[in-house]
């Protein structure tokens, strides 16, 4: 998955993707800054330390995403990504519920420019040479539009699976989903601002993580075995910037499964969305895996723990033999079979 840290300028994007991700010092110069800045966090799952602690895998492998971090307000190259990441100035006085929705709004006018531009090349086109696909797209857009002209973000319109599909080459930015992170100052956290801003999240429908970006970024920068001890002395119990990833993973609807053997190579999380099917899941892995799919064997991440190994699931009837429609659960543990 790949996140896009935005917000308007010096609203701390850079001092939170510092918090968020394992960027050191070091990659983009401070000299560039029309280069995004790019960092990698690996997800906590507990699970896959005690999947470890039974397949005794030379290597673990997490969930990784990948944030960039863009200097001042730039909505060109956040197109690509699954999930926004919209930084607040909250410490430096700016008013949160304000900066929500202007962002919204500047999503929603980059989203109408380019459907209106598209509609007038469609209506030439489909004058001259009628096509159903064209059609299709055409009156899916104008459902697009339709809401953005009501001030209601593309992600409110419900379109049918056609429609989706006609759409799948757009980016539209009011489609992605949102989670905002309000930048407060030590006297802020304090003072109970940070709550009051998520109870306005949850009353409008929009995922907020308050945080302390800059204390959290001065954490990262110490010896991981002093940062709890620091943070402790400084009352924090709780770091944002891990809520931050997993609500982000969570609004892009992602869960994982893994894979593992035992004594093997390396024991896995594996990002997929949820619904995927066996053969999609095993597409996360290789291409082959999915083209080539014939079935899949699973075992459900607590029969797994409960009896401690492949042999013992299958004794036990909990090993499952699943063929092309199985839809995959968070946690499933699965061995691929196919043929190519
Ligand atoms: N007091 C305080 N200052 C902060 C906080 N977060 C960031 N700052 C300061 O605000 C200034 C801007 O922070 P950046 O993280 O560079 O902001 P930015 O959004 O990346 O800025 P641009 O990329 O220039 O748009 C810096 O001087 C930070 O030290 C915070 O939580 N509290
Ligand atoms: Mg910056």
């Amino acid at each position: 998955m790949k996140l896009a840290i935005i917000g308007f300028p010096g609203s701390g994007k850079t001092t939170v993707f510092k918090a968020v991700t394992d960027y050191s010092a070091g990659g983009r110069g401070a000299e560039d800054l029309t280069k995004p800045l790019l960092g990698t966090v690996k997800i906590k799952d507990e699970r896959l330390n005690k999947l470890a602690e039974i397949f005794q895998p030379k290597k673990i492998t997490p969930e990784e995403f990948v944030f960039n971090d863009l200097p001042g307000f730039n909505l060109s190259q956040i197109k690509n990504v699954e999930t926004i990441i919209h930084v607040i100035g909250v410490f430096s006085g700016r008013d949160y519920k304000k900066d929500i929705n202007d962002m919204e709004i500047e999503f929603m006018i980059s989203d109408l420019a380019i459907i209106e531009k598209k509609l007038e090349s469609l209506e030439k086109e489909l004058k001259s040479k009628p096509s159903p696909d064209k059609e299709l797209e055409r009156s899916a857009l104008r459902k697009a539009k339709e809401a953005l002209d009501k001030n209601a973000p593309v992600r409110s319109v419900s379109f049918t699976k056609d429609e989706d599909k006609a759409l799948g080459g757009y980016q539209f930015l009011s489609k992605k989903p949102v989670c905002v992170v309000a930048n407060l100052n030590e006297a802020q956290v304090a003072s109970g601002l940070g709550h009051e801003i998520e109870v306005y999240g949850k009353e409008h429908g929009v995922a907020v993580i308050s945080i302390c970006a800059s204390v959290e970024a001065e954490i990262k920068e110490l010896d991981p075995s002093e940062r709890v001890a620091f943070a402790k002395e400084l009352g924090i119990t709780e770091f944002c910037a891990d809520k931050v990833v997993k609500t982000a993973r969570d609004l892009a609807g992602l869960m994982c499964f893994f894979t593992g053997s035992y004594k093997g190579e390396e024991v896995r999380a594996w990002p997929v969305p949820r619904g995927s099917t066996a053969p999609q899941a095993a597409g996360k892995i290789h291409t082959d895996f999915e083209r080539g799919f014939i079935r899949a064997e699973i075992v459900a991440y607590d029969d797994f723990i409960k009896y401690g190994s492949f042999a013992e699931a299958k004794t036990k009837g909990v090993l499952r033999l699943e063929g092309k429609e199985y839809i995959v659960k968070d946690g499933d543990i699965i061995t691929f079979h196919f043929n190519v």
